[in-house]
């Protein structure tokens, strides 16, 4: 469903625009400024001045919500709470959740606070079943996207007048536009490339000379494998920024993409339902986790199994709310994500908590190739396919850096074995999955009866890719 990069098999603040640093559209030479920041009076905000913004904020948005979104606003009466009555960020803690089911239960409008003719885009990722999730801008939200993803591109390293190669999926996902904007405001040069065309990525990467490159972290090794083989060497060329995210990874893969781009691998963090990429982005001085933008969103850790907030620093699900979108309030939205929050101030100078490495999900989703996945979905899928039994394994392993989706899957009994009939079932069994999911995957016909049975939960995914 959401490309993030594009075409390898699928997926590659409040109040007005802010000036950057020295000036919009300002040509910073080469490294010469590593201090630049693109907002650094809100980059470097005191916490307690942060945290007054946030309380804030948090009822506007709650207003808003309550005003004009009739989910949130049940929601708020059924507990018999009111906007008003939130007088301390920690009032947070006993009110109700957002989840995905949600945006898919309210599909495809019913969670926008503006009317349709105020939202001025549409970005779409996978939902849980067929319905993807859909998340809509106002002017005034774009505004802010561009804000905040400049402001993150500038903390990776990134700088005005810079060549910024965007090879993240243009379309649905929210990755190319997202990115694309954000380098825009910066005032640098954004080559809009999107995902997919590897040989051409690189070409373009030499000729144009790009310092910045962003996309997943799985295409930038796949884009450095396919340079080496082709005898391009892009660590003598001006590459010198990587703004990887959209996908987990790992320190062991930034190490490797490190040594084999020449670069400093940045770490960039979002999700389409809160906004898109540049919720989060990490310092190219510390590289010590994603800085969370706090005067945009509000970031809280939660045990998933209590719902509770854990102790301050504690591992658990990444929860956060909205403070300034206009279109799509988002409550204390469970992103399933696992992490930790450290608050103590960056060696770059900003105060903005630090959300450590993403360390897994708490829900069944799976990433391949950037494209959100639920096993839900797969088996949605096969059941539209009268051949084939309900049973069924997703097999993800990583092949030469790149995620590969194998599905096995029981053929009925009275289906008669022929070669051509098998051939025919997996080719249409193949497409179906494709366009239903937007991932190629291969298709394993089994006999009936030989994908293995589970005395509890059905184990539906075999995730064979190494964790480090
Ligand atoms: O992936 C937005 C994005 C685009 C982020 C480009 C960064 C760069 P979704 O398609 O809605 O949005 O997927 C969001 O991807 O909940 C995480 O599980 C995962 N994810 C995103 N960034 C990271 C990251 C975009 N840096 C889901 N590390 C999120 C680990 C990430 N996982």
């Amino acid at each position: 469903m959401s490309t993030k990069t594009a075409g390898l098999t699928a997926r590659g603040g409040g109040g007005a625009a802010r000036q950057p640093d020295s000036g919009s559209g300002a040509k910073v030479r080469r490294n010469a400024d590593a201090a630049y920041m693109f907002d650094r009076a809100t980059e470097t905000m005191p916490r307690e001045e942060l945290l007054a913004l946030q309380l804030r904020r948090l009822r506007e948005s709650y207003t808003n919500a309550y005003e004009n979104v009739a989910l949130h606003r049940e929601r708020m009466k059924a507990i018999g709470f009111h906007p008003q009555d939130l007088k301390q960020l920690g009032d947070l803690a006993d009110l109700p959740f957002t989840v995905k089911t949600d945006l898919r239960d309210h599909y495809p409008f019913g969670m926008f606070a503006r009317p349709r003719d105020e939202l001025l885009r549409l970005h779409a990722s996978s939902g849980t079943t067929g319905k993807p999730t859909v998340v809509g801008y106002t002017a005034g939200d774009l505004d802010r996207w561009a804000d905040l993803m400049a402001r993150s591109l500038a903390c990776a390293g990134a700088r005005p007048g810079d060549i910024i190669h965007n090879a993240y999926g243009y379309g649905l996902f929210t990755g190319g536009l997202g990115a694309h904007d954000g380098a825009t405001r910066l005032g640098a040069t954004v080559v809009p490339m999107s995902g997919g065309n590897t040989e051409k990525q690189i070409v373009l990467l030499r000729d144009f000379g790009a310092r910045v490159i962003c996309c997943t972290p799985s295409y930038a090794l796949a884009i450095a494998e396919l340079a080496e083989s082709e005898g391009i060497d892009l660590r003598n060329g001006p590459l010198a920024i990587g703004v990887f995210g959209a996908e987990p990874w790992s320190e062991a893969m930034r190490r490797e993409i490190e040594a084999r781009l020449g670069l400093r691998a940045t770490d960039i963090y979002g999700l389409s339902e809160i906004m898109g990429p540049g919720v989060a982005c990490e310092c190219e001085q510390g590289q010590a986790g994603p800085h969370g933008w706090e005067d945009h969103f509000l970031f809280e850790v939660i045990d998933p199994e209590t719902e509770r907030p854990v102790a301050d620093g504690e591992s658990g699900e990444l929860v956060i709310s909205t403070l300034t979108k206009e279109a799509l309030p988002m409550l204390r939205y469970r992103t399933r994500d696992i992490t930790r929050l450290a608050t103590a101030t960056c060696a770059c100078g900003r105060t903005h908590a630090r959300i450590q490495r993403i360390t897994g999900r708490s829900d069944d989703m799976l990433i391949i190739r950037g494209v959100n996945l639920y096993p839900s979905q797969a088996e949605a899928a096969l059941l539209g396919i009268p051949e084939l039994e309900p049973h069924y394994q997703l097999v993800v392993e990583r092949i030469k850096h790149l995620d590969e989706l194998t599905i096995e899957v029981e053929v009925r009994q009275s289906v008669a074995f022929s070669p051509e009939t098998f051939a025919a079932i997996g080719e249409r069994v193949r497409h179906h999955v494709k366009s239903m999911i937007g991932v190629t995957a291969k298709i394993h016909l089994m006999p009936a009866g030989s994908v293995p049975r589970s005395m509890g939960k059905a184990v539906r995914v075999r995730d064979l890719r190494p964790k480090d």
